[in-house]
């Protein structure tokens, strides 16, 4: 049983495990860098640890400084949030080894899902379908792999085993520029990751990005809790979320779910996770899962009621789902804007003190932020200061909450991407959940 937890985590996540745990009862020991000392999580928290400087390799990335926080303050687990340790096995590993409970799935899951290569062989083994390519690591044979590229068809894509999340990729249209793609993405590859391995898929060219939540325990009691559609974004970062995925059936939406939930089951999955796909032409391919709680959670604890949060601190501690598949109901839509301190028109991060801070509310509303009148956004983190999230019992109803909200918002000292928000909620193609994974780019924020 977990009684006492380290969050090891900064921001509103930071906030939101804090959160979840003292309605559990759990206390809570609060690490932070230099950086973070005037943090809200860290004022609220019951105890708190300076584990380094505010770099986050000195601090938040600090694996024996973590571990060293939950020693001295007796605490008995670590939950990483998102980002930093979250999705690293061998910090999963050291977490076990040194005594504590983790909150995730088991480091060899981690290690298993951060192989791209091993992910995909794993789930197409377990009856997820994914995107038609190599079906393993490229080898170094040229003929083999001109073969293999024809019978996909161009264009594909390479990708680096160890990459995800948008990093170590190249599209290749062209017969005769597939060898030197895969030597250079190899080379890359190598020096970023330190692992060669590359892999080849058939390039779907207007996907939109969908993924299924879902939560398991360790007797086997896996559920699914439905999809987001996580395209509105930019250069790999996700701008706008929304629960349930616009356009995809009840039916088709339960299918696929319990396809997921099915193969976490098959395959002793734990913890919340989820699965990213690629949406085009009506059909589903798999392309990576994430084994830690994520950034848009909030839209799925919105339309299903369940908090997703307390449910993996719950799992850690090695109680039972109390939830079963039918007590999941998807009930009206929850739309979730990220609202970060950075130029709306440049995207350049924009962090200094925050001079007035008003937040929106009303019917529907919920808002996810550690930032307060005065706090000042350090120049070392990422730049979300805010998840303004609106429910209503429509899409319809959700985006007009969310324009309501977005009118009610102010920021002020420093710049937020709050005006790019109220941009795509009145623009024509996102109201009529028109859009792929290349929208903002090519018709938002030109
Ligand atoms: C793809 C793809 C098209 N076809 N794979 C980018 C991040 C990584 N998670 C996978 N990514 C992609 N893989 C095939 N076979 C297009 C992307 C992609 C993308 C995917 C999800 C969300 C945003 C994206 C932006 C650009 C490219």
């Amino acid at each position: 049983m977990i009684e006492k937890l380290v969050i090891a985590n900064r921001g509103e996540i930071a906030l939101r495990i804090q959160r979840a745990c003292r309605e559990l009862g759990v206390r809570t020991v609060a690490v932070h860098s230099e950086a973070d000392r005037d943090a809200k999580y860290v004022k609220l928290a019951e105890e708190s640890v300076c584990i380094g400087p505010p770099q986050a390799t000195e601090s938040y990335l600090n694996t024996p400084a973590v571990i060293a926080a939950a020693e001295v303050t007796s605490a008995n687990a670590i939950h990483p949030g998102y980002g930093f340790l979250s999705e690293n096995a061998d910090f999963a590993e050291h977490v076990e080894q040194s005594g504590f409970l983790f909150v995730g799935p088991k480091a060899e899951t981690i290690r298993l899902m951060g192989d791209k290569v091993s992910a995909i062989r794993t789930m197409k083994e377990a009856g997820i379908p994914c995107v038609p390519g190599s079906d393993g690591p490229l080898g170094e044979d040229d003929e083999e792999n001109l073969k293999i590229a024809e019978q996909i068809g161009y264009p594909v894509i390479i990708k680096a085993a160890g990459g995800g999340g948008g990093k170590g990729m190249r599209i290749v249209y062209t017969e005769s520029a597939l060898l030197n793609a895969i030597l250079l993405t190899r080379a890359e590859a190598g020096a970023a990751f330190n692992n060669d391995v590359v892999y080849m898929e058939k390039f779907l060219e207007s996907p939109r990005h969908i993924e299924f939540q879902v939560l398991a325990d360790e007797y086997g009691n896996t559920i699914h809790l439905g999809d987001r559609d996580c395209s509105m974004q930019r250069r790999h970062q996700k701008i706008v979320e929304e629960a349930p995925a616009p356009g995809i059936g009840d039916d088709r939406r339960a299918e696929m779910g319990e396809k997921c939930a099915e193969a976490c089951r098959k395959i002793g999955y734990r913890s919340a996770g989820t699965f990213e796909f690629l949406y085009q032409d009506a059909e589903f391919y798999f392309i990576e899962m994430n084994t830690r709680i994520q950034v848009e959670h909030p839209v799925t604890e919105m339309v299903t009621g369940v908090d997703l949060v307390k449910q993996q601190i719950r799992i850690a501690s090695g109680e039972r789902l109390d939830l079963h598949q039918d007590d999941v109901v998807i009930r009206g839509h929850a739309i979730e804007c990220r609202i970060n301190a950075e130029d709306p028109d440049s995207f350049f991060p924009s962090p200094g003190r925050v001079e007035q801070y008003h937040q929106p509310g009303g019917p529907g509303i919920r808002v996810d932020s550690h930032i307060y009148n005065s706090y000042v956004v350090p120049p070392y983190y990422d730049s979300l200061i805010a998840k303004l999230v609106a429910y209503g019992a429509s899409r319809h109803e959700a985006m007009a909450r969310m324009r309501s909200a977005l009118s009610e918002m102010v920021v002020d000292g420093i710049k937020t991407n709050i005006p790019l928000h109220r941009k795509i909620m009145s623009d024509r193609g996102y109201i009529d959940a028109e859009f792929t994974i290349h929208y903002i780019e090519q018709s938002v924020a030109k």
